[in-house]
């Protein structure tokens, strides 16, 4: 087998590729069918571990590569295949790659597969036309040879890239901007590596500041000062809302591959520390608040809840930070347990693994914050975690793939309290009564089923000010559904959903006007939707009246490249949704 030296020696080092957004993404998942909405939005960010320089151990049994051909093939497994598969290849919410698999089945074998796809959710990467011949080959050919493994990433890497800026006693002790901060939005430019602060009242922008590396999430400290941005490549911006003008104070990259950042919510430790989980290592880490300082990195490498097997990478998905303990909720998505982790003290750590189901994803808390609801996504669930009792409360089989975001809480007029998800994988809505004392037959069960435009939805969102029940559907094939989103009366759920044109209010040329992630704003009566297109056409932020139904504006604004996620600063601090 041809391998060169530096192979044999262990350390490959890769090009860096442009970021690349797939459209179809190959995964077959054990006994879960899964449609093309689930394959773009599981691969939608690529993986910046196709960057990474990784140890490699030839197998002398696998097909002869050159190492330019394994490159090759590396870079398309992280842009297109990690995402279900794992980076380890030992299956994720996709069917495991390794050796032993790969190299019984044969190159032919593979390359049937990869070609034309299975009926379980493989994509046909050869006849879309995805892959051209040569690298359904090599693809066939890579996957049979070791996972190269990336590698780990501790207190040493952490210390070395965090960046102080602005240590907190060179910071102003009050606000010193005139920004009404409460209506404040970050909004996720994507692509562009960058947020967008936008004034709520205004609908001006404030600025754009540089972030990491598709961006994914924006999260707020307890007192609404201090905002945290983190990008897929794992680097954390910390912006200090209350300078003249909101720059990033602290900076610091945490691994190699991350989606999640909280911060500590509990009366007496507001502001004060701060949390985020990564992809790659599996692992989370405790900073201080105020300045990102890594304090305590905790593995999540262990077994799955069922059946009980070791997992090498069970990644970081969502957090949130508990109201009623001083405790950050974790979620490892493959093993499918949530970490209630106490952070009073760091040295004698004290954490609570409560068994959920695996392939947890997202959520969001109830109205009350005491339950928090979370999507267990390729199992089709809602597990309910009681975050005052510490305990499961409940799995919930939902609809096909549920997507909650953080979901919506409203009262349903016959069920009382509600907590509701909307699907990837299908066009319901489930219902689930949320209230255990006043309306207890009812709690953590489905009450009520919806029928939404169709799959593809990402995001469910109302406010306790609102009767609308909004619901996105970005991932749908159909551009008449991705461009445009649904809205039911809360009152009258029975009379179905109306449509509302968004992409086309928007008055954008052409483009995906992808219709993506209702935000309200602080007052609850505008509710603000991302038009997304790709990073070199228009996109937009239309903002409609709540109680009208009808367009008050379009924010249009060279700097808005790719906007997706919007984060308004009262209803994040407060987790209103
Ligand atoms: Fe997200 C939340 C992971 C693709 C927009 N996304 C989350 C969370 C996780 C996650 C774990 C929960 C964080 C939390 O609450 O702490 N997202 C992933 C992926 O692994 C995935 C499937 C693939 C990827 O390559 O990243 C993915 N996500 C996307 C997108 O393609 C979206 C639509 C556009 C984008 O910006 O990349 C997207 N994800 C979002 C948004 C939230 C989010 C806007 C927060 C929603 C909220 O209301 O809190």
């Amino acid at each position: 087998m041809k391998q060169t030296k530096k192979a044999m020696l262990g350390l490959m080092t890769l090009a860096v590729l442009p970021f690349a957004v797939s459209t179809a993404y190959a995964q077959e998942t054990a006994g879960h069918d899964i449609g093309k909405a689930e394959q773009a939005y599981e691969q939608a960010g690529g993986s910046p571990l196709q960057n990474e320089p990784m140890h490699q151990n030839i197998n002398p049994k696998a097909p002869p590569m050159t190492e330019a051909e394994f490159q090759h093939g590396k870079e398309i497994f992280f842009q297109r295949c990690a995402g279900c598969h794992g980076v380890l290849r030992k299956g994720a919410t996709g069917k495991p790659l390794t050796p032993n698999i790969t190299l019984e089945r044969g190159t032919e074998y593979l390359k049937t597969f990869i070609n034309y796809g299975s009926p379980a959710g493989m994509p046909n990467w050869g006849t879309s036309g995805e892959l051209t011949p040569q690298e359904v080959d090599l693809m066939a050919r890579y996957v049979q040879q070791e996972p190269p493994t990336p590698p780990e990433y501790g207190m040493k890497e952490m210390e070395a890239s965090w960046k102080l800026l602005i240590p907190p006693e060179k910071r102003p002790t009050k606000q010193m901007n005139k920004l009404n901060l409460k209506n404040l939005f970050s909004v996720t430019l994507r692509d562009a590596g960058k947020i967008a602060l936008i004034d709520g009242d205004t609908k001006k922008i404030v600025e754009t500041i540089k972030t990491g590396y598709a961006v994914h999430i924006s999260r707020m400290s307890a007192s609404g000062r201090y905002l945290y941005v983190i990008g897929r490549d794992a680097r954390i911006d910390l912006i200090d809302l209350w300078m003249d003008k909101p720059e990033t104070v602290a900076e610091i990259k945490i691994g190699l591959e991350a989606r999640s950042v909280e911060t500590s919510k509990f009366k007496g430790f507001e502001d004060k520390l701060a949390v985020a989980g990564t992809y790659w290592p599996p692992q989370f880490v405790i900073m201080d608040g105020d300045t990102l300082k890594p304090r305590k990195i905790v593995s999540t490498r262990g077994m799955t809840v069922d059946p009980q097997e070791y997992h090498p990478e069970p990644r970081v998905a969502a957090i949130v930070s508990s109201h009623f303990h001083p405790e950050f909720v974790i979620n490892a998505k493959e093993t499918g347990k949530v970490y209630m982790v106490n952070y009073t003290d760091l040295n004698n750590l004290k954490m609570t693994v409560i068994d959920a189901a695996r392939f947890l994803h997202d959520g969001g808390f109830d109205s009350t914050g005491r339950y928090f609801m979370d999507a267990a996504n390729a199992s089709n669930k809602i597990a309910v975690i009681d975050t005052k009792e510490d305990k499961l409360v409940k799995l919930i089989d939902v609809g096909k793939t549920p997507h909650p975001g953080r979901g919506a809480n409203f009262v349903d007029p016959k069920f009382g309290p509600v907590w509701a998800t909307s699907d990837l994988g299908d066009e319901t809505i489930s219902l689930i009564g949320t209230d255990p004392v006043k309306h207890k037959q009812n709690a953590w069960k489905v009450v009520r089923t919806l029928k939404g435009q169709g799959g593809g939805s990402l995001f469910i969102k109302t406010h306790p000010k609102s009767k609308n029940l909004w619901v996105d559907t970005p991932l749908n094939p159909d551009a008449k559904l991705s461009q445009s989103v649904a809205v039911f009366d809360i009152n009258h759920l029975e009379n179905g959903y109306k449509v509302l044109p968004i992409g086309e209010w928007s008055g954008l040329g052409d483009g995906a006007k992808r219709i993506v992630q209702p935000e309200y704003n602080a007052a609850g009566d505008e509710v603000w939707f991302s038009v997304w297109s790709a990073k070199d056409k228009e996109s937009a932020i239309v903002v409609v009246d709540d109680k009208t139904r009808e367009l008050k504006t379009v924010i249009r604004d060279p700097a808005i490249i790719t906007p997706t996620g919007k984060f308004n600063v009262y209803n994040t601090q407060h987790d209103i949704y």
